[in-house]
């Protein structure tokens, strides 16, 4: 994929979250929404005398629309797992130095040698977790299956992820294709299935269903499991989570640090710190997420540990596909189909 491919593919930037700071040796963090604890930032800047400034995103695109220019004033990011290899073929990742990190060694062993970066040359691993569909328990029956987000009794309360990969990796499960299709035919037929959806939705929208699913406005949604996570916590009595039976996305979002960075070492601070398990672990119990740090897992108590949503047995995690990095040419009509069914 080449520089331009990225960035028409990526969407505008939108309004961050910042935190002011004024004076000191500074860090610039730019993160996921709702992926740290309420004092992570706090204690980090107490521990080491480091001003943080810390913003948030809701999309990957929406990251790398700020990161691209090499310009952004961002020292860490956290990509997901099919966007680090395009970022750092363009020159936009730092390298990962081990000798600065002394908890790497507290990551789950299957994230230790991950398939897009084994050696972890250019990320750490951070959360992980699946994409399926947040309901309302009173549904009946509940849903099960991507084709069940199509249902027309349920018009104007169904919305879709704000994101092509998520959007046409439902519709090539529901036609019963790999989610990382390259073939033309199959993506044709996946976006048809999403012109065929879109009149039945409410929006496009990512972790910002999460509130309106609570308010019970949403009746069913494609969502990330730890956005799911959330909103079950917030109303554990109204709202469930399906993994589908035809199929699902699995991410991971990695810790990276952009070449742009004249903060380095501070950058790697940051990162050992939140390797550190029981950081790790006090980040998961306040915000329902999945952590890829094995030994803060076992921190976890068992009504985290065994959490359906965030944490399925194997043979459910199985039905699921990760995430692959398209070429050039299948990103090319990918953004094509999805830009048309946007503007239809
Ligand atoms: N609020 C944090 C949600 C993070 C979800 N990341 C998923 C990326 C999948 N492409």
């Amino acid at each position: 994929m080449n520089r331009r491919r990225f960035l028409e593919s990526s969407a505008a930037a939108a309004t961050l979250a910042l935190v002011d700071c004024t004076s000191g040796p500074r860090l610039n963090v730019y993160n996921w929404s709702d992926y740290v604890a309420p004092d992570t930032v706090a204690n980090f800047e107490h521990e080491t005398g480091l001003r943080v400034r810390y913003g948030t995103y809701e999309s990957n695109q929406e990251m790398l629309a700020q990161v691209l220019s090499g310009n952004s004033g961002w020292d860490v990011i956290f990509p997901s797992a099919d966007f680090l290899g395009p970022m750092r073929d363009l020159g936009l990742l730092a390298p990962i130095q081990h000798s600065l990190l002394t908890n790497l060694n507290s990551l789950d062993p299957v994230f230790r040698a991950p398939p897009w970066d084994p050696e972890l040359q250019w990320s750490v691993p951070y959360m992980y977790g699946a994409t399926g569909i947040l309901y309302q328990k009173q549904l009946m029956p509940a849903p099960q299956s991507w084709a069940d987000l199509w249902n027309a009794k349920l018009a104007g309360k169904i919305t879709m992820l704000d994101d092509a990969t998520e959007v046409f990796g439902a519709c090539l499960k529901k036609l019963g294709y790999s989610l990382n299709s390259a073939d033309t035919a199959e993506l044709r037929a996946a976006a048809q299935e999403a012109r065929k959806q879109k009149p039945l939705l409410r929006a496009y929208l990512n972790a910002e269903v999460r509130d309106q699913a609570v308010a019970g406005d949403v009746a069913a949604a494609q969502a990330w499991a730890v956005t799911a996570a959330q909103a079950i916590a917030a109303a554990p009595d109204r709202l469930a989570f399906a993994y589908p039976r035809e199929g699902f996305v699995r991410f991971a979002d990695n810790i990276a640090i952009l070449r742009e960075s004249r903060r380095i070492e501070a950058a790697h601070r940051w990162i050992d710190y939140l390797l550190r398990p029981a950081v790790a672990a006090a980040i998961v119990e306040t915000t329902h997420t999945a952590t890829c740090n094995g030994t803060a897992y076992s921190l976890l108590p068992e009504s985290i540990r065994k959490d359906p949503v965030l944490y399925p047995p194997a043979d459910v995690l199985n039905r699921g596909e990760w995430l692959l990095p398209q070429s050039t040419g299948s990103q090319r009509l990918r953004d094509r189909l999805w830009t048309e069914m946007k503007s239809a």
